[in-house]
């Protein structure tokens, strides 16, 4: 496929953690990235019942506004004995609880209020969307299994990393680095995050010359 974004590209995000993902995973690719926050953007209200519906409409509320190619994600947490909660939901439950760590102790008593066992399943997933002015919007979604731990575990990263153990690993998101969270370098061989594999699916498509 053809390069599908040069130049300025809107990183449609208020979430400090996220953009700085997204800058990071962008680097490589010679695009000037912008961030909503950088343009005064309004956030849009997130009434899509999945995560590609949510990243659409943030992407293309940042094209309307800007006139220019805009890239969003929506994520979330996804716990088995929580039906799938928060989901696209995470957000929210952080808003609600006040901050991350309370958030974070909810999910624990609600896995005990449900007499769940561990190993806690869970997954994240995180779909990227492309607008562009004129044209029909692309979206991409990645996952990652894994298990939750507790109590939290690391400083690093943000949202609910540090209860986050991904499979295979012995360190919680919170405690790699962003790089080592991306998967992809040194080597490029691998996406790691469910945000660099939908990376890594948007990269193939778009971005390769
Ligand atoms: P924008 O909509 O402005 O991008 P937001 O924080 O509202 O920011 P979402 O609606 O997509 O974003 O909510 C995603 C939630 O899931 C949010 O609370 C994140 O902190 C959390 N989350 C997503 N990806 C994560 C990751 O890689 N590590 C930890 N938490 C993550």
């Amino acid at each position: 496929m053809a390069r599908l974004v040069k130049g300025r590209l809107v990183v449609a995000t208020h979430n400090e953690g996220k953009l700085v993902e997204m800058r990071e995973l962008l680097a490589p690719y010679g695009i000037e990235p912008v961030s909503a926050g950088e343009l005064g953007l309004v956030e849009p209200d997130e009434t899509g019942s999945t995560f590609t519906s949510n990243a659409a409409i943030k992407a293309e509320a940042a094209t309307d506004a800007t006139g220019l190619p805009a890239f969003a994600d929506d994520s979330g947490l996804c716990v088995e004995a929580l039906g799938g909660e928060p989901g696209i939901f995470s957000a929210r439950w952080a808003k609600e609880a006040g901050s991350f760590i309370l958030a974070m102790d909810g999910i624990e008593r609600r896995l005990t209020a449900a007499s769940a066992q561990p190993p806690y399943r869970a997954r994240f997933v995180s779909a990227l969307a492309l607008s562009r002015p004129g044209e029909e919007t692309l979206t991409f979604e990645g996952t990652i299994e894994g298990t939750l731990v507790f109590p939290p575990r690391g400083k690093l990263g943000f949202g609910y990393d540090p209860i986050f153990l991904p499979e295979g690993m012995t360190r919680t998101f919170g405690e790699i680095s962003s790089i080592e969270k991306h998967g992809i370098p040194p080597d490029g061989s691998r996406a790691l995050s469910h945000r660099a594999r939908a990376f890594q699916a948007f990269a193939r498509a778009c971005l390769s010359d």
